[in-house]
C-alpha cells in the first residue's frame, strides 16, 4: 500500500505542512495558495482569489479525513446508506466545513491577522442551489447528520450546471435570472472521470436465448450518454468521518457519436454532444408539482442509472456478490423523483446479471425505502405511457411485469374489488395512460414514511390508503429534523456562544442537552443577554435591508417573518390580508397605536405559477404603500427580501421574533423552516399542520400561538360545502381588506391587477384563507400583547430554543438508521490509515 506519509521524514513534514491548523500554518498555506493555486501576486488578488485561496487550504485539510474515510470503508466493506435525491440544497460550504472541522476560530483569526474581513470572504461563495426548497435542504441536513453520526453514506444526485434561478424583483414583480454558480469554479468538488458510467435511452428491446438456453431480454438503445461523477466531501462534526456527495454530470460519449455515427457530419456530432450535455443543464424550478416533461424524466433516469451502476462497481471492487446487494446498500428514495430506481435495479439484476426474477425482486424490495414529502394530489408524479415507453422501453416492460404480479396479490387479498385494483395499479388507465411513480415506489419498497406525525397519519388515510390497507407493516413516520451545526452554530454565533458558556460543549452533537437552559428562562440576567443577542441580529439584518433597499426598519420593532417558497397552500396572502387590515385601521384611526412590526417576506415562486407571482406582487405593492406613508408613523414596514436562499436564510432566522407557519391544516407535510426559527428563539404563529403540531407539543402550548381550523375541520368543511363569499360578506374587517385591494389602492388605481387573486379567494378559496382569517387576526392581536410583556416574551423565546432538541436531524437520522436502514455507525480513525509514520 502506498502511504502518503511513511517513514520518509520529508513526506511526513510535507503532509503536516498541508494539514496544519495553527494560525501560522493557515496564514502560510493561504499565501501559498494565492501564489500557486490562484496564480496571483497580492497586488492583483481579488476578493474572489482570497476566497479560493482559503477554500483550497480548507479543502486540503478535509482531504486528510476524506481519504482516510474512503480507505476505512473500503477495507471494512461497511453497510452503506445511498440517499438518492434529485435535489441537494447544500448552501455555502466554507463556513460549514470550518465548523465541522473545528477550525473556525483559528481560520478567522488567521484571516484577520492578514488584514482580511473574514465575513466578507465567506460571503464570496456562490452557494450551490441544487434544490427548490425543503425537500432538497432536508437531504443536505441528513448528509450532515449521517457524517456526524459516523454512518457510512453516499448522497447521489445531479450536478445541475444551473441551479434554482436567481430571483430579482423588478417593479414589484419576480424576475428570474439563471444561476451560474459554476462560473468561477467550484473548489469543493473533485471530478472522477475514471468512474464515469454509460446510460442508455430510447430504442427498443429484443428477446434472445442465451448459451444456457435461458430466455433473456436485451435493450437496444437509440442514445447513450456518459455520466461523470463529481464528488464533494461531507464532513461530520467533530469526527474523522468525511462521507461523499456524488453528483452526476451528463456528457456525450465521444466514441459513440463522433466516430461511428457521425463520420463526416461534424455539426451533427457536435449537436449530439450538446444535446447530451443538456441533460444536466438545469434544475426544474417547480415547487411540489411537475408537469410531464421529457427532459425531467431523462434527468431522473440518468442519475438513478449512474448511481445504481456505481453501486455495482463498488460491490465488485469489494468482491461482494450481486446477490448481497441489499446487504451492502440501503437505498432511500427522496420522494418519487428517483423511484425509477426499482425498475432499473430489476433490469440490471435480471438482464445484466442474469438473476432469476423472484430473487431480483426480493433484493430490490429489501434494498429500497421511500419517503413521501407531500399530500398535494397534483404533486404525485405520473408519466404518460407513450413518453415513458419511448424513453425507457425496457423499464416499461418491467413495470408491466411488476404490475401483473402485484395486481394478482391485490386481487387475492381483496376479491371482486375492481375499483381498488384500478386505484392501485402502477398504470393509470382512467384516460390517457400513465405510469404512477408513487405506486411503483410503494410496491418496490420495504418501508414507506411520511415526514411528520400528522403527515404520516394523513398519508395512511388519504393518498396511500390502499397501500396502507395492503401493507400496513411498511408504513412509519420519520419526523424531519434540521442540522444544528448549520442552523445554529454557523448562522447564530452569538446564541452559540451564550449557550456554550452556560451548558458547556457537546450540545451541538446532542441537542437535547439544551433542555438545561430551561432553568434560565426566568433568569433576568440571562434574559437580558438573550435580548441583546436577538437585538444584535436584528440590527445586523436591519443594516442589510437599509444598505440593499434604502428602507429604514426599526430594529426594536417586532420582526414578523415568513420565508419559504411562495405557494397558495402556504398562504402568504393570508399574512398579507392581516397587514392590509392593520394598514386600513391605521389609516382610518390616525391616533391608533399598534405594536410596531416589520413584516419580512422571502421566497421564490415557480416561474410558471402565475398566482404565486401575483402574491409576490401583492406583498411588494402593500409594502410600497405602507413603507412611505407618514400616517402610519413608522408602525408598519413590509419588506420583501429578494432571492431567498440558504445564504440569506442564515441571516434571517437569528433575527426573527415571530415565525409564520400558517399553511392550511393538512397541506404542509412537515416544514423545516419552522424548526430553524424556533431553535433560534423565534415564537411561532401557526396552524396545526405538519411538524408545527410536534413543535407545539415540545415547546409547550403556552409558548406557541395557535390558530385556525384543524386538518379534520378543513376536510369536513370541504365535504359539507364551503362558500368563502359568506365569510367576506359576514366580516366587515375582511370585507374592508379585500375591498381596499380590489379598489386599486395598492396598484396605482388599477383595480384589475389583483382581481384573479381576489376572485379565487371569494369564489373558490381552496386553501380556506377566508375561513381562517378572523382566527388569524385575533391570534396576531394576542401576539402583539404578548410581545409587549418583554420579560414573558423572552422567557417563551428561551423555552422555545431550549426545547427543540428533538428536531435535530441527528435524531431523525438515528431513527432512519434503526427503523429503516438497519445500519450502525462505522467510526473512522484516520490515524490508523494515513498517518502511518515510522
Ligand atoms: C416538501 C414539503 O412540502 C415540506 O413540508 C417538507 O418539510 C419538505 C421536506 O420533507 O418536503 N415537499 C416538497 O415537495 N417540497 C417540500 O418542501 N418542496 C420543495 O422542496 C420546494
Amino acid at each position: 500500500r502506498l502511504a502518503i506519509a511513511d517513514s520518509n521524514e520529508a513526506a511526513q513534514q510535507n503532509l503536516e505542512h498541508r494539514t496544519g491548523t495553527s494560525i501560522e500554518a493557515i496564514k502560510q498555506a493561504f499565501l501559498e495558495n494565492l501564489f500557486f493555486v490562484q496564480g496571483k501576486p497580492v497586488a492583483l488578488a481579488t476578493k474572489h482569489d482570497y476566497y479560493m485561496a482559503l477554500a483550497h487550504l480548507v479543502r486540503d485539510r478535509m482531504l486528510y479525513r476524506w481519504n482516510g474515510t474512503a480507505e476505512s470503508y473500503t477495507q471494512d466493506r461497511c453497510r452503506t446508506v445511498c440517499y438518492l435525491s434529485a435535489e441537494f440544497l447544500m448552501g455555502p460550504h466554507l463556513g460549514n466545513n470550518l465548523i465541522n472541522m473545528g477550525i473556525y476560530d483559528q481560520v478567522k483569526a488567521a484571516m484577520e491577522e492578514l488584514g482580511l474581513d473574514f465575513e466578507d470572504l465567506l460571503a464570496q461563495e456562490v452557494e450551490p442551489g441544487l434544490g427548490n426548497g425543503g425537500l432538497g435542504r432536508l437531504a443536505a441536513c441528513y448528509l450532515d447528520s449521517m457524517a456526524s453520526l459516523e454512518v457510512p453514506s453516499l448522497g447521489y444526485g445531479i450536478r445541475y450546471e444551473f441551479g434554482i434561478f436567481e430571483q430579482g424583483i423588478s417593479q414589484g414583480w419576480q424576475i428570474e435570472r439563471t444561476d451560474k454558480w459554476l462560473r468561477h469554479g467550484n473548489p469543493w468538488e473533485v471530478a472522477r472521470p475514471e468512474w464515469a458510467t454509460e446510460v442508455m435511452f430510447g430504442g427498443h428491446t429484443e428477446s434472445y436465448t442465451d448459451a444456457a438456453g435461458d430466455y433473456r431480454v436485451r435493450w437496444v438503445p437509440s442514445q447513450e450518454v456518459l455520466g461523470t461523477p463529481y464528488d464533494t466531501p461531507i464532513l461530520g462534526y467533530q469526527v474523522d468521518t468525511a462521507n461523499t456527495l456524488r453528483l452526476w454530470k451528463a456528457e456525450a460519449i465521444e466514441s459513440f457519436d463522433f466516430e461511428v455515427f457521425n463520420q463526416g457530419d461534424y455539426y451533427g456530432a457536435v449537436e449530439e454532444k450538446v444535446s447530451s450535455e443538456n441533460l444536466t443543464k438545469v434544475l426544474y424550478p417547480n415547487d411540489e408539482t411537475l408537469a410531464g416533461k421529457r427532459l425531467r424524466l431523462k434527468q431522473q433516469f440518468f442519475f438513478v442509472s449512474c448511481s445504481l451502476q456505481d453501486m455495482f462497481r463498488i460491490l465488485k471492487g469489494q468482491t461482494i456478490p450481486v446477490e448481497e446487494f441489499h446487504e451492502k446498500f440501503s437505498i432511500q428514495l427522496n420522494d418519487t423523483h428517483p423511484a425509477i430506481a426499482s425498475a432499473e435495479l430489476m433490469r440490471l439484476l435480471v438482464d445484466e446479471y442474469h438473476l432469476d426474477w423472484n430473487i431480483a425482486w426480493e433484493i430490490t424490495q429489501q434494498a429500497m425505502a421511500y419517503t413521501n414529502h407531500t399530500l398535494l394530489p397534483e404533486a404525485l408524479e405520473k408519466w404518460p405511457i407513450s413518453l415513458f415507453g419511448s424513453l425507457l422501453p425496457r423499464h416499461l416492460e418491467i413495470i408491466y411485469e411488476i404490475n401483473t404480479r402485484f395486481l394478482e396479490l391485490v386481487r387475492m387479498r381483496f376479491p371482486k374489488d375492481s375499483a381498488r385494483l384500478e386505484r392501485m395499479s402502477l398504470i393509470d388507465e382512467s384516460g390517457e395512460r400513465y405510469v404512477r411513480m408513487a405506486n411503483l415506489a410503494c410496491v418496490s419498497s420495504h418501508t414507506i414514511n411520511g415526514v411528520a406525525k400528522l403527515h404520516s397519519e394523513l398519508l395512511k388515510q388519504t393518498v396511500l390508503k390502499d397501500f396502507y390497507e395492503l401493507f400496513p407493516e411498511k408504513f412509519c413516520n420519520m419526523t424531519n429534523g434540521v442540522t444544528p451545526r448549520r442552523w445554529i452554530a454557523l448562522s447564530n454565533p452569538r446564541l452559540t456562544k451564550m449557550v456554550t458558556e452556560k451548558i458547556g460543549e457537546g450540545w451541538l452533537k446532542e441537542l437535547e442537552k439544551t433542555k438545561q437552559l430551561e432553568s434560565l428562562a426566568t433568569d433576568s440576567g440571562f434574559q437580558d443577554e438573550w435580548h441583546e443577542m436577538k437585538s444584535a441580529a436584528k440590527r445586523e439584518l436591519a443594516g442589510r435591508i437599509h444598505q440593499q433597499f434604502g428602507v429604514l426598519v426599526d430594529p426594536t420593532s417586532m420582526f414578523d417573518v415568513q420565508v419559504k417558497r411562495i405557494h397558495e397552500y402556504k398562504r402568504q396572502h393570508l399574512n398579507a390580508l392581516h397587514i392590509v387590515t392593520l394598514y386600513s385601521q391605521l389609516k382610518q384611526n390616525p391616533q391608533m397605536e399598534i405594536l410596531p412590526r416589520t413584516f419580512i417576506f422571502g421566497g421564490k415562486a415557480a416561474p410558471g405559477y402565475h398566482m404565486a407571482k401575483l402574491m409576490i406582487k401583492l406583498i411588494t405593492s402593500v409594502g410600497e404603500m405602507a413603507n412611505k406613508d407618514p400616517d402610519l408613523r413608522n408602525q408598519l414596514r413590509v419588506i420583501f427580501l429578494p432571492n431567498y436562499n440558504v445564504t440569506n436564510s442564515q441571516r434571517v432566522y437569528p433575527a426573527s421574533d415571530l415565525s409564520e407557519q400558517i399553511s392550511t391544516a393538512g397541506k404542509e407535510a412537515s416544514g423545516t423552516g419552522n424548526m430553524k426559527f424556533a431553535m433560534n428563539g423565534a415564537l411561532t404563529i401557526g396552524t396545526l399542520d405538519g411538524a408545527n403540531v410536534e413543535i407545539r407539543d415540545a415547546v409547550g402550548a403556552e409558548n406557541f400561538f395557535l390558530f385556525g381550523l384543524t386538518a379534520d375541520e378543513v376536510a369536513k368543511m370541504k365535504f359539507e360545502g364551503y362558500t368563502p363569499r359568506d365569510y367576506y360578506l359576514g366580516n366587515p374587517y375582511l370585507k374592508d381588506a379585500i375591498d381596499l385591494i380590489a379598489s386599486g389602492h395598492f396598484s396605482h388605481g388599477d383595480g384589475s391587477l389583483f382581481q384573479p387573486l381576489l376572485d379565487k379567494l371569494l369564489y373558490q378559496d381552496p386553501f380556506m384563507l377566508l375561513a381562517d382569517y378572523q382566527a388569524y387576526v385575533d391570534c396576531q392581536r394576542t401576539v402583539s400583547k404578548a410581545y409587549q410583556d418583554q420579560r414573558r416574551w423572552l422567557e417563551m423565546s428561551i423555552l422555545n430554543a431550549s426545547r427543540m432538541g428533538y428536531f435535530s436531524s441527528d435524531r431523525s437520522v438515528q431513527e432512519y438508521c434503526q427503523r429503516i436502514w438497519k445500519v450502525s455507525p462505522a467510526p473512522v480513525d484516520i490515524d490508523r490509515y494515513i498517518k502511518v509514520s515510522g
